[in-house]
């Protein structure tokens, strides 16, 4: 398929662009944050909730969906969209990060990954087929190649027979889609190897993918080595195209990303940290169980525009976080969606009126100054 993605505006002092992806199901904004609906949710967030916010997209796992409750099932339900009741686009990573990182006994082949389910024990086995045919049954948007993503700290060479085996599941993946209307990217690997990320992303960029993921980040790296690594591998990516930094991260990388040219980010960070009582504002973050909020009457930010913090005090929040009420949980995903969601929509203003690195700048100098 030729994906339908537009380049609106550039900046000339860095890679950062301005886009919109168009897909049957809805327009996405680039730069874009996609929260992470792991199990068809966005853990304690209503689908009428997160469109309020202005969320475009949302992700979704094959690996998890596939275990539970079993694809069959969700397709018998009329699809992803239909069984969790969100109308917009849905990207479904492939698990090929889900099976490194959770699964039990892994056994890797040229043919495929047999694992055991990190919910029951169950022997299972996905070929690069099996994950292509998977995300179509769940009715994906955009659908992401089975991938192996490489420990932190492994050797050079297992990077490269392991980033081999990626382009031939890549390869396999390309070949297996029944679905052309659906654009399929692939993963870009490598490690932390400049000469391995690059060679990697030429040899996938000559098969033709709709888009590219930057996989293997944010693994244990430092943030210099994450951001080196985005430098070497954008350029040898197809201008034209969205490319996705899977799985990263805090606000820093998010603007950091929009600078070294992605488009498109997932990261659990805002939903995880709000359920352990962490939110994330302009400022910086703020750890609301801590003493100091319990006779707070202002709000996470004054500033904030979220229900959040129209509404409730730091003491309020604090004491339901305390006393582990699930409307914590709530409110604090809700307020660092939106923070999320406010900063690329920030983005992506400055970056339709030419002033991205005054923006950049602001961010920082915010984060230094303010104080929470
Ligand atoms: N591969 C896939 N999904 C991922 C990753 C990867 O390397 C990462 C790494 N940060 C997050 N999600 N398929
Ligand atoms: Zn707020």
């Amino acid at each position: 398929m030729n994906i339908n993605f537009e380049i609106l505006a550039t900046d000339p002092h860095c890679g950062a662009r301005r886009g919109r992806l168009s897909l049957p199901r809805g327009e996405v904004e680039t730069p874009v944050f996609m929260p992470v609906g792991t199990q068809a949710t966005v853990k304690t967030m209503t689908p009428e909730e997160l469109q309020s916010l202005g969320v475009s997209i949302i992700l979704a796992n094959a690996y998890h969906l596939y275990l539970r409750p079993g694809a069959e099932i969700v397709q018998a339900m009329g699809g992803l969209h239909q069984f969790m009741n969100w109308d917009r686009p849905i990207l479904t990573d492939s698990g090929g990060f889900q099976i490194f990182s959770l699964a039990a006994l892994r056994h890797l082949s040229d043919e495929g990954v047999t694992f055991r389910s990190h919910l029951n024990g169950a022997t299972h086995f996905l070929t690069p087929e099996k994950v292509i045919a998977l995300q179509e049954t769940l009715d994906a948007d955009i659908l992401i190649c089975l991938d192996e993503c490489p420990a932190y700290g492994v050797s050079e060479e297992y990077v490269v027979r392991s980033g081999e085996l990626t382009w031939r599941w890549a390869r396999r993946c390309q070949q297996a889609r029944s679905r052309w209307d659906k654009p399929l990217f692939a993963v870009v690997q490598g490690g932390m190897w400049s000469k391995r990320r690059r060679e990697q992303a030429q040899a996938l960029v000559a098969e033709g993918f709709d888009g590219y993921a930057i996989g293997g980040l944010s693994v244990g790296e430092d943030k210099a080595t994450r951001e080196a690594m985005l430098e070497v591998t954008v350029p040898e990516l197809p201008h034209h195209q969205p490319r996705y930094l899977m799985g990263v991260g805090t606000p820093e990388d998010l603007v950091e990303g929009v600078a070294r040219g992605i488009d498109m980010f997932d990261c659990v960070l805002p939903t995880r940290n709000a359920r352990n009582g962490m939110a994330l504002t302009r400022f910086g973050r703020v750890v609301i169980k801590n003493a100091e909020h319990a006779r707070s009457s202002r709000p996470l930010d004054e500033a904030c525009g979220c229900y959040t913090c129209r509404n409730y005090t730091r003491a309020y929040l604090r004491h339901l976080y305390v006393a582990r009420e699930i409307l914590a949980y709530r409110l604090l995903t809700m307020h660092n969606l939106y923070y999320y969601l406010e900063l690329m929509a920030g983005m992506r203003q400055s970056l339709a009126q030419g002033n991205f690195q005054e923006f950049r700048q602001a961010f920082y100098s915010q984060r230094e100054y303010g104080g929470a």
